[in-house]
C-alpha cells in the first residue's frame, strides 16, 4: 500500500524490498534510508528490486493517487490500457516486479491493482502468480465502513488470538420503506459483486494488445452473462413481491430509485456519492476527467443500433456493411454495444453501454461543480449494488433481444435429439421432494490485507449471505438408438407466474430462464438415471474460491493449480445458485434438455484448464466450450409455443418445484 513503500508481510514473514533509491518519489527520498533501516532491521528476508530503464508512465500517472478509478470513464480506460500494456510488455518477471515496485509508489492504487491483475491473468509467465481476493485487498468496495473502522480498532488493540470477528450487518443501506431494499441481499452480496468485478477483469474491453480483448465470443458472453444477471435478479424480485424492473430507456426521464451506498473509499478518503430519487441524467462536462458528452449522443447511438437490427446489418467504416448473421451477429452486437476495442465501428455506434454507466454515475455532479467523483455505477466492483444497474442492463438486454427476435425460430433439427427421450427430471433434497431449501448463513472474510496498514494476523469480518441446502437433480433417460450416445444436459429454472400472479406466457418465461447447470453426459443404450449434484454446477464456483485468499489455499501443488485458480475467480457464487424463494414456498419450473453432443462439442484440449464455471466465464485461452448460441434453446423466440409445454420435445422434461426459505437467524457455516 502507498503508505508502506518498501515493506511487505507474507503470512507471518516480514519482507523488505530493496528498492533502488532512484525509484523513490521525491517526497520519500529523504526517508528512504530511514525506512530501509527501520523496516530492514525488523525484516526476515530482503528481496532486491532490479534497477531497470523505466518506460514512460506519464499517461497512467495522470490519475492522482487519491482519486477514484473507473473502468467505464474513457480517460481512465486509456490510462489503464497503457499500464496494462506496460505490465504485459515487461520482458521477464524480474522486470515486471521492478516496474511494480516503481509504480506502487506513484500509480493510483485501484488502477494499479486492476492493471496488474489483468497482466497477471494474461502473461504466460505469471500463470502461477496469485492475486489476493479483491474483497480482502479493497474491502472498502464491499463492506459497511463501520465494520472497517471497528476492524481497525480491533487490530490495533487486540492480539490475533483474542480477536472476535467484526459483524457486517445485512441491511445497512436503507430501511423497509424502500421497496428495493427487499433484494439488497442480492445486489449487495459480496460474492456476486466479486464475480462481476472478476468477469470484467477476465474480459477487459480496452488494450492496445488486441489479444487481451479479442477472446472467443467475448461480445456474446457480455450479452449472455449480463442477461443471466437480469433474469436472476428478476426471480429474486418476484420472490420478494416486486415486479420486473422498469427498463431505463427514456434517457430524459427521472430515475425513480435512489441509492445511498454508505461506503467510504480508503484511497480517496471520501464517501461514495449517493444518487437521490428522481435524478435525471444530464450532459457531462468534466474537464478533470476529460469527459464531455451529451445525453443526445446516447439517443443517436441507440437509433443506430435499432436501425442495424432492423436491417440486420451494421455499418462499417468507409461505407461498408456487414450482415448480422445467425452465428456471429450477437457477438458483433455485444462488442459494439459494450463497447470494446474490437467494436467494428466505435466511431458510429459509440460507447453506449459504458457511457450509460458513466452518465448515471455522474448524475449527481455532471459538471464537477461539487467536486464529487462518480457513484457506484462507475465501478465494476460496486455497480451491481445499485438498483439502477438492473434497469440499465435490462434495457441493454432488450436491444439484444430485438436482434434475437429476428432470427428464425429453432426447428426440430436443432431442438430434437432423435433416439434420446428424457422421461423425467426431479430434485432430491433434504427439504422434501422437488423442493429446494434456502436459508441465511454466516461466514467470515479476512479484512487485514485491506486495512491501510498491515496488522499481524487476520482481522475477520462476519457477514450474512443467502445459502441453499445442497440437492441433486435426478434425470431419467431412455436411449432408444441401440448404441451409446453423448449428450449435453442443459438445466434451467424459471418462475411460473408473473408479479401479478398470472401464468407467464412462454415468450416472457423463456427470457427468465436461469441457467443452473450444463454438462456433458454419456448416455448408455436403454434406460439410465443421471444424478447430478447442485454443487457441481457449470455456472458456479465454490464458496472457498470466491472468498478465500488464494495464497492460503490448502493442497496447492505448483504453479499450474494456482494459475487455474486465478482465472477461476470468475464464476457465479455457488451460494447464490438459486433464488431465495419464500417462506410459504415459491413455485418455479425446472427444465432439462439433452442435446446432441455432436452438434455442441468444441474439439479442444481442456487438460489443466479451469472449466467449472465456463457458462458465464468461458475458459482461459480456450474457445467457449459449447458451439450453440449462449442461452440455447431459450435465446430465440418460438412464436408457435404459447406455453413451455408447447415447446417441449421428447428429449426435454419439466418439473414444477418449490423454493422454500427459512427466514430464521443465520446459521454458522461451521
Ligand atoms: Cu458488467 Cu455494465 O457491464 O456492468
Amino acid at each position: 500500500r502507498p503508505s508502506e513503500p518498501c515493506f511487505m508481510q507474507k503470512g507471518e514473514q516480514k519482507v523488505v524490498l530493496d528498492i533502488p533509491e532512484t525509484y523513490y518519489p521525491e517526497k520519500y527520498k529523504k526517508l528512504a534510508t530511514n525506512l530501509s533501516n527501520r523496516f530492514g532491521s525488523d525484516a526476515e528476508r530482503s528481496i532486491p528490486v532490479r534497477n531497470i530503464a523505466l518506460p514512460n508512465l506519464d499517461l497512467p500517472m495522470k490519475l492522482g493517487q487519491k482519486e477514484q478509478f473507473s473502468l467505464f470513464v474513457p480517460g481512465h480506460r486509456t490510462m489503464a490500457a497503457k499500464l496494462i500494456d506496460i505490465f504485459v510488455g515487461m520482458r521477464d518477471l524480474e522486470d515486471l516486479f521492478s516496474i511494480c515496485a516503481y509504480c506502487q509508489l506513484r500509480i493510483n492504487p485501484y488502477m494499479f491493482n486492476y492493471c496488474l491483475s489483468v497482466a497477471i491473468l494474461h502473461r504466460p509467465d505469471t500463470k502461477g502468480l496469485n492475486i489476493p481476493t479483491f474483497v480482502e485487498t479493497f474491502p472498502d468496495k464491499f463492506v459497511d465502513p463501520k465494520a472497517l473502522r471497528r476492524a481497525r480498532e480491533i487490530s490495533s488493540v487486540e492480539t490475533p488470538g483474542d480477536r472476535m470477528p467484526v459483524l457486517i450487518p445485512v441491511n445497512y443501506t436503507a430501511n423497509g420503506n424502500e421497496p428495493e431494499q427487499r433484494v439488497a441481499y442480492f445486489r449487495e452480496d459480496i460474492g456476486i459483486n466479486l464475480h462481476h468485478w472478476h468477469w470484467h477483469l477476465v474480459y477487459p474491453f480496452d488494450s492496445a494488445n488486441r489479444n487481451i480483448v479479442n477472446k472467443d465470443r467475448r461480445g456474446e458472453l457480455f450479452y449472455y452473462m449480463h442477461q443471466q444477471i437480469i433474469c436472476r435478479h428478476t426471480a429474486e424480485r418476484f420472490c420478494n413481491g416486486l415486479g420486473r424492473v422498469k427498463r431505463f430507456q427514456d434517457f430524459k426521464a427521472p430515475i425513480d430509485e435512489g441509492y445511498f451506498p454508505k461506503m467510504n473509499s480508503f484511497v480517496a478518503s471520501r464517501t461514495w456519492p449517493p444518487r437521490f430519487a428522481n435524478t435525471v441524467i444530464r450532459d457531462i462536462d468534466r474537464p478533470v476527467d476529460e469527459i464531455k458528452s451529451e445525453v443526445n449522443d446516447m439517443e443517436n447511438w441507440r437509433q443506430r443500433f435499432l436501425q442495424a437490427i432492423e436491417n440486420m446489418a451494421v455499418d462499417l467504416p468507409r461505407g461498408r456493411k456487414m450482415p448480422l448473421d445467425e452465428e456471429t451477429g450477437i457477438d458483433v452486437l455485444g462488442n459494439l454495444m459494450e463497447s470494446s476495442v474490437i467494436s467494428r465501428n466505435r466511431a458510429f455506434y459509440g460507447d453506449m453501454h459504458n457511457m450509460g454507466h458513466v452518465f448515471i454515475s455522474y448524475s449527481h455532479d455532471p459538471d464537477h461543480r461539487h467536486l464529487e467523483s462518480f457513484g457506484v455505477m462507475g465501478d465494476s466492483a460496486t455497480a451491481m449494488r445499485d438498483p439502477v444497474f438492473y434497469r440499465w442492463h435490462a434495457y441493454i438486454d432488450d436491444i439484444f433481444s430485438l436482434y434475437k427476435h429476428k432470427l428464425t425460430p429453432y426447428g426440430n433439427d436443432k431442438l430434437d435429439y432423435p433416439g434420446v427421450r428424457v422421461s423425467s427430471i426431479s430434485i432430491e433434497s433434504s427439504a422434501g421432494p422437488n423442493t429446494i431449501g434456502t436459508l441465511w448463513q454466516q461466514n467470515t472474510v479476512d479484512l487485514s490485507r485491506g486495512l491501510d496498514f498491515t496488522p499481524r494476523g487476520s482481522v475477520l469480518a462476519s457477514f450474512t449471505h443467502l445459502q441453499h441446502n445442497e440437492f441433486n437433480y435426478v434425470i431419467e433417460v431412455n436411449n432408444t438408438s441401440g448404441k451409446g450416445l453423448m449428450g449435453t444436459v442443459r438445466i434451467f429454472i424459471a418462475p411460473i407466474f408473473d408479479e401479478t400472479g398470472q401464468a407467464l406466457p412462454f415468450d416472457q418465461q423463456r427470457r427468465l430462464m436461469i441457467e443452473l447447470d450444463k454438462f456433458t453426459q454419456p448416455l448408455p443404450a436403454g434406460n439410465s438415471t443421471v444424478r447430478r449434484k447442485s454443487v457441481d454446477s457449470g455456472v458456479t464456483i465454490p464458496f472457498e474460491r470466491t472468498f478465500r485468499d488464494q495464497t492460503q489455499r490448502p493442497g496447492d501443488q505448483g504453479t499450474q493449480a494456482a494459475a487455474e485458480f486465478d482465472f477461476c475467480g470468475c464464476g457465479w457464487p455457488q451460494h447464490m445458485l438459486v433464488p431465495k424463494g419464500t417462506t410459504q414456498g415459491y413455485p418455479m419450473v425446472l427444465f432439462v434438455m439433452i442435446s446432441n453432443w455432436d452438434d455442441d462439442k468444441v474439439e479442444q484440449d481442456l487438460v489443466g484448464a479451469c472449466n467449472d464455471a465456463a457458462s458465464y466465464c468461458g475458459i482461459r485461452d480456450r474457445k467457449y466450450p459449447d458451439k450453440r448460441a449462449m442461452g440455447f434453446p431459450f435465446d430465440r423466440a418460438t412464436p408457435s409455443a404459447a406455453t413451455l409445454s408447447d415447446f417441449l420435445r421428447p428429449n426435454m422434461a419439466v418439473r414444477n418445484c418449490t423454493i422454500r426459505h427459512n427466514d430464521t437467524a443465520p446459521q454458522d457455516s461451521g
